[in-house]
């Protein structure tokens, strides 16, 4: 489909193609990093983990918090990823840009935080 656009539009099309690879790109990125939903605590093997990073975007609506979160030694590297955040925790005190700490909980069906704490910079 993408081949055909190319060949009969030429340049444009190529152009076309370029565009919808980045955006298919950042789509999937979102959608591997995307909030996994579903009964937070309701596995029993859960693993907790120390995360300090710093806010990126927050989105009230998904309730989830991208976070620039640094290493977590032995689990994962550096990234930006989604958190999502039980009701529990969440709170409208978090704007972008600001340091946090937090517990990031992990079980068969997710992920998610915990215990967030502004963090001075
Ligand atoms: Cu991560």
């Amino acid at each position: 489909m993408y081949y055909d656009a190319i060949t009969r539009h030429g340049f444009t099309g190529r152009i076309m193609l370029r565009t919808l690879t980045v955006t298919g790109a950042s789509l999937m990125l979102v959608a591997c990093a995307g909030p996994p939903y579903g009964d937070y605590g309701a596995a029993s093997d859960q693993e907790r983990h120390e995360l300090t990073g710093t806010i990126v975007s927050i989105d009230p609506q998904e309730r989830a918090w991208y976070v620039d979160h640094k290493e977590i030694p032995g689990y994962m590297d550096a990234m930006v990823m989604a958190f999502p955040v039980p009701e529990k925790y969440w709170t409208d005190d978090l704007a972008v840009d600001q340091n946090i700490g937090a517990i990031m909980v992990a079980d068969d069906e997710g992920y998610w935080l915990e215990d967030v704490e502004i963090l001075a910079d």
